[in-house]
């Protein structure tokens, strides 16, 4: 030891602390490299994809077609089980006219297959979807000629203002350009509500002060939107008047004072449905359909509801395509109806 002088042992100590650095260095570089990325946040196209149609329509699919499987997992109903079928049917919100359409195609065999009736429900399904349109122009973008105008109709809280603002949101984000009219006049509350709405999709409100005519606000919004050559006016309309007939009249002339102003006026007359209604909902479109003649239907809060199974009898009953379907309050929780998932998600 004592061979070696002084500095020998400072240059060793130093190699040895300047090693244990490196050491360091390197472990710790590798143990962040080994660290998993941070999540980001979900885009909204991401978060989209996170509440799939499957999903939104479990408690359909379980109250449906659950409850036909459990018929036949139930060994104690296999002689009868058609009955059985019926009254899951009848008791489903498809509508009797629906229901003896479905039980039509079975026929009077009373065995049958679970498959075969899957299948046979499916065909029976696709058939009433494929007998209308659902496209809703414009709604990817394109540059309509004229300002596309379209009337929203529904009873109270069917969620009319919500989807509005979540319809501006998507045409503005496809490069419309997009105004929204208070046409619910009867509620201050309602045209705050979609004052808010227009601010968080950045689209135009039309409010005039002063004018608490529903059909004034609508003859005024149709002018406003061609002079300032928007693409589309949405117009939020009252849900409930001192009675239906008040408020079907009152409808009425806002949808021809809107013709006034622009004779192709108005492009779509969209009624909105809350699906937790069941066939309340139906009953609904039936009288809005013939005050108004609706050209599509836009079925809300699907996310959760056991009974959008009303979706099929309105369909059949009324052939009235749905356009759009709401499954949440967010933004990003409006879609065009498709047909094929929406039938695999419930059968
Ligand atoms: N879960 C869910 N809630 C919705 C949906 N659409 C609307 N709502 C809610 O329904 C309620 C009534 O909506 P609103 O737009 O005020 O109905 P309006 O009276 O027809 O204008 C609000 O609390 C909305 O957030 C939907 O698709 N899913
Ligand atoms: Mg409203």
């Amino acid at each position: 030891m004592g061979n070696y002088p002084f500095e020998f042992y400072v240059a060793a100590l130093l190699v040895l602390i300047a090693i244990l650095i490196a050491a360091l260095i390197v472990g710790f570089v590798w143990l962040k490299k080994k660290r998993p990325p941070e999540v980001s946040k979900p885009t909204s196209k991401e978060r989209e994809k996170l509440v799939t149609l499957e999903e939104a329509l479990k408690n359909t699919r379980s109250s449906f077609f659950g409850k036909i499987k459990n018929i036949f997992e139930n060994p104690e109903v296999s002689s009868n089980q058609l009955e059985e079928i019926e009254e899951v049917l009848y008791t489903s919100d498809l509508g009797p006219k629906t229901v003896q359409r479905f039980l039509g195609v079975l026929g009077s065999e009373n065995k049958i297959s679970l498959e075969a009736i899957k299948a046979t429900f499916k065909n029976e399904m696709q058939e009433i979807f494929q007998s209308v349109n659902p496209h809703l122009n414009y709604l990817d973008g394109g540059k309509p000629p004229t300002p596309q105008i379209w009337m929203i109709v529904g009873v109270n809280g069917a969620g009319k203002t919500t989807t509005i603002g979540k319809l501006a949101h998507r045409l503005s984000s496809a490069g419309l350009k997009v105004m929204v009219a208070a046409g619910d006049t009867f509620r201050a509350a309602a045209k705050d509500q979609l004052q808010v709405w227009a601010e968080r999709s950045g689209v135009e409100y039309f409010s005039p002060p002063g004018v608490d005519s529903p059909s004034a606000v609508a003859f005024d919004a149709v002018k406003v939107a061609m002079q300032k050559g928007m693409d589309v006016l949405l117009v939020d309309t009252a849900g409930r008047l001192h009675t239906q007939s008040h408020l079907m009249e009152e409808l009425k002339k806002v949808k021809r004072v809107m013709s006034n102003q622009n004779a192709s006026a108005p492009h779509e007359v969209l009624i909105v449905l809350d699906a937790n209604s069941g066939q309340n909902a139906l009953m609904q479109a039936r009288q809005f359909h013939e005050a108004l003649g609706l050209t599509g239907v836009i079925l809300t809060k699907l996310d959760g509801t056991a009974k959008g199974g009303v979706a099929i009898g309105v369909v059949n009953e009324l052939k009235v395509p749905i356009k759009l379907i709401g499954v949440g309050e967010k933004m990003e929780d409006l879609r065009p109806f498709e047909s094929e998932k929406f039938i695999n998600s419930i059968i």
